[in-house]
């Protein structure tokens, strides 16, 4: 009977957000990704599946956030959060495509009911929601749609709204709040920012007050939890927000943001003409429109720019680590813990490089969060980027314990215990955050007396390309070994090799974006002039292949 009342509600529910004909939709690199006016049945579908997941995991909270991160403003998103903060378990994203692309409310609700069966999910069970959304205008009209779903299941349910707030907040509060032994910090946004400065005071000690940091806010959601963060380290680390536009029509993302920097290679045009960063020492860093991406940035002589991406900060990380396990007498013998690098295909040849020949493993994964959070678990301390600037360092519970545990022989040793406990403090065990990584790297400076271009100096990115090719059928792009490689359309990969022959040190690789309807093409190579033309030829190829142009 209680089902019964529930399925008839669910159907009332479903029928305001019909979904739109004609598309197809898919639980992309980071969930559902495409333009906002598309997305209020998927939202309601997908708050439907976190409420499955939630009863099916004894009521443990599931995160929900709205965003569609780096995508331009009339785009949005919606992702789940598992239990430990962590991207949704990968065996449920073809449930939730399954419920998006339910193509009326009969069939919304038979497919509802078949996937709690087939899942074992108790319906009369409790659940617990936490959602939140970024500055996107299009995300109030879609948190609608998501408490028109949860609206069905009624008291037995928990809901938790953190309103606007950044991707990482979302994480750790959900994390947070599933952490039984109450040790992971207070599940608010306040509890993150004080944990986070707190560590960050330790780690700094009397170091300070640094140089202003310039902070490319993207107009987003950033620029709320920077200032929340500053009031907490102003007196150490003052933070000087730009690009913290966030109610003006059309400016997330244009220009500015970290996907910006990083792709095009370039100053966002504001900071360029501002001129700021010609005063002497200066350094900035750009956030993403959801603050969990980080580039940095100088002027090289007060006038070139120089990138200090997520690769920069994966190398200068580890190795800070390594030193201070060096320093705790932990890198020998049966206590020795080790430090291990994930990346992607994206990674700059010579960070792996430069990694390898100091005995750092490192791995390469596909692109997405979740493939590299889990490949990092895999280490004592697995430290991981995207290029792009997403990441954060994993320390395993045994690391923790173990660090807890040393006896210290010497001030120094227990220095350094100190230390990598505060880094594990300081830096999200959830999920990468741009505000919390922007601190870390502070602290690395700091503790090794560097300004950016001592940072900078550690190896000489090759020079490097990313193309995006809007092809009619991006999915015809099938990937293999970790996605440095195609094995569909058939023969392509030979003339891609053939490609990457003809220039010194090539290297370039052809993926479909799990994020944007595109397809991404990547080269390096030796020289500036050779990384274009093999840009541009392996594109070539990608649309001939596609059959968008005859030769
Ligand atoms: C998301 C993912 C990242 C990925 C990026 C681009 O970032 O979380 O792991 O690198 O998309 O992915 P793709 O090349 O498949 O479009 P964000 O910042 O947009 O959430």
């Amino acid at each position: 009977h209680q089902h019964a009342e529930l399925l008839s509600s669910l159907g009332s529910a479903a029928d305001k957000y019909p979904k739109p004909e004609g598309v197809v939709f898919s639980y992309g690199t980071a969930g559902f990704r495409t333009l906002a006016n598309r997305l209020p049945s998927v939202v309601f579908r997908a708050a439907l599946l976190a409420v499955l997941r939630s009863k099916r995991l004894e009521g443990a909270a599931i995160g929900i956030m709205i965003t569609a991160s780096h995508n331009p403003e009339p785009d949005n998103g919606v992702k789940l959060v598992d239990p430990a903060g962590e991207m949704l378990d990968q065996s449920w994203e073809a449930h939730a495509t399954a419920l998006a692309n339910c193509p009326s409310t009969d069939s919304l609700i038979s497919t509802f009911t078949t996937l709690a069966a087939h899942l074992h999910v108790d319906l009369s069970k409790p659940a617990s929601i936490i959602y939140a959304r970024d500055t996107r205008p299009s995300g109030p009209a879609l948190i609608e749609a998501l408490r028109g779903a949860l609206s069905v299941f009624k008291g037995n349910l928990k809901v938790v709204d953190l309103d606007v707030t950044t991707t990482p907040v979302l994480h750790y509060v959900v994390k947070a709040t599933n952490d039984k032994s109450g040790t992971y910090g207070a599940p608010t946004e306040d509890g993150y920012m004080e944990k986070m400065a707190e560590a960050f005071k330790v780690l700094m000690g009397s170091r300070g007050p640094l140089q202003p940091l310039f902070v490319d806010c993207a107009n987003g959601v950033g620029a709320l939890g920077l200032a929340k963060l500053s009031k907490h380290i102003a007196s150490t680390l003052p933070l000087t927000p730009l690009n913290d536009a966030i109610g003006t029509a059309g400016a997330l993302n244009s220009q500015c943001g970290a996907d910006f920097v990083k792709t095009k290679q370039a100053l966002p045009p504001s900071i360029a003409s501002s001129g700021i960063l010609a005063q002497d020492g200066a350094r900035a860093c750009s956030l993403d429109g959801d603050a969990d991406r980080l580039v940095y940035y100088y002027l090289q002589d007060k006038k070139k720019f120089r990138l200090l991406d997520g690769d920069k900060i994966a190398v200068m990380v580890a190795m800070f680590i390594r030193d201070l396990l060096k320093k705790a007498k932990l890198v020998e013998g049966d206590d020795a813990l080790e430090v291990g690098a994930v990346q992607t295909a994206y990674a700059n040849g010579s960070s792996t490089k430069y990694l390898n020949a100091r005995g750092v493993p490192v791995r390469c994964v596909p692109t997405g969060v979740k493939y590299l959070h889990h490949a990092a678990q895999n280490f004592d301390i697995g430290v991981y980027f995207e290029a792009n600037g997403h990441g954060t360092v994993l320390f395993s519970p045994s690391t923790i314990s173990a660090l807890q545990s040393a006896t210290p022989h010497s001030p120094d040793e227990a220095n350094a215990i100190k230390n990598l406990l505060a880094l594990s403090n300081l830096i999200n065990q959830a999920v990468g955050d741009a505000l919390s990584d922007m601190l870390l790297v502070e602290v690395v400076l700091a503790h090794r007396g560097w300004g950016a271009p001592e940072w900078d100096a550690g190896y000489e990115d090759l020079p490097n390309r990313l193309l995006k090719v809007e092809v009619p059928d991006r999915m015809m792009f099938q990937t293999t070994d970790a996605e440095r490689k195609l094995s569909h359309p058939a023969g392509l990969q030979d003339l891609i090799d053939d490609a990457v022959r003809k220039v010194d040190m090539g290297r370039s690789f052809v993926r479909p974006s799990g994020t944007e309807d595109c397809v991404r093409v990547y080269a390096e190579a030796k020289t500036s002039p050779e990384v274009e033309s093999l840009a541009s030829n392996v594109s070539d190829l990608v649309k001939h292949a596609s059959g968008m142009t005859s030769q």
